[in-house]
């Protein structure tokens, strides 16, 4: 049986990527791969049956053979162990790589993701206007220290890997706030990454549900790398 993937019927991010199964559809086009695409509304993310898969009614769920995984990071995890073409060989690399997969995860998508959501849910609010300044630089710091440490190389530690694939997945939700134009090391990063083949792929797979549910000529405005 082909594996499954959820995702939104209707992506609140407008076919740019954003929403967290394109981290998956990445890793499965990179490792060659194929997935059906399980399409699910807002109420049925949150329906019994759903809620049995992923206790907190979100996508995406990746389910392969009577095994159900929730979580973008272990499922990329998960793909990237059992097929070959994404880890290094060398253990020690491959827990190099494994570390970078949860520096973006735990280091460096919070304060990015926390300045996201303030522009989303409490740009009315009285407070934002101090606020947005102490959330911008929480966001610079990490992306700064990011910056230096990526510096000339073309990724992380070596070869392309799933650490980078994870990074330039977070940095795109920088990149659409503006804030990568002051990194140009990361905004190379981010082109880069997002210039794979199979990154292209995976973009072009995830737009068409946009542009299906949209209308034919959805699509214009909102091309890999230019969200
Ligand atoms: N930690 C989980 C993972 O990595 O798998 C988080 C999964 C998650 O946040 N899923 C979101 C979801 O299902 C979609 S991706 N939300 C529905 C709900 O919670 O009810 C987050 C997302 C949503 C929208 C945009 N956007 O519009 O740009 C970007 C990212």
């Amino acid at each position: 049986m082909t594996p499954t993937l959820t995702a939104f019927a209707s992506s609140p991010d407008g076919g740019r990527g954003l929403a967290r199964d394109m981290r998956v559809r990445w890793a499965l086009e990179e490792l060659g791969r194929p997935c059906d695409i399980r399409l699910l509304s807002f109420a049925e993310l949150k329906a019994p049956g759903y809620l049995s898969r992923q206790p907190f009614g979100q996508i995406p769920v990746y389910e392969d053979d009577g095994l159900v995984l929730f979580e973008s990071g272990a499922i990329v995890l998960h793909l990237a162990g059992r097929y070959p073409g994404l880890l290094p060989d060398d253990a020690d690399a491959r827990a190099r790589a494994v570390a970078w997969l949860f520096a973006a995860l735990n280091t460096v998508e919070p304060p990015i993701v926390e300045r996201e959501q303030a522009s989303y849910t409490e740009a009315d609010q009285p407070w934002y206007a101090q606020r947005l300044p102490l959330l911008d630089a929480r966001a610079r710091i990490r992306m700064s220290q990011l910056a230096d440490r990526l510096s000339d190389a073309d990724w992380l530690d070596g070869a392309f890997s799933p650490g980078d694939l994870m990074m330039v997945m977070v940095l795109r939700r920088a990149e659409v706030l503006g804030l990568l134009d002051a990194f140009p090391t990361l905004a190379a990063y981010v082109a880069r990454g997002t210039a794979r083949p199979a990154y292209q792929r995976a973009f072009d797979s995830q737009h068409a549900v946009f542009a299906a549910d949209r209308g034919a000529d959805a699509d214009a405005p909102h091309r890999a790398g230019s969200p």
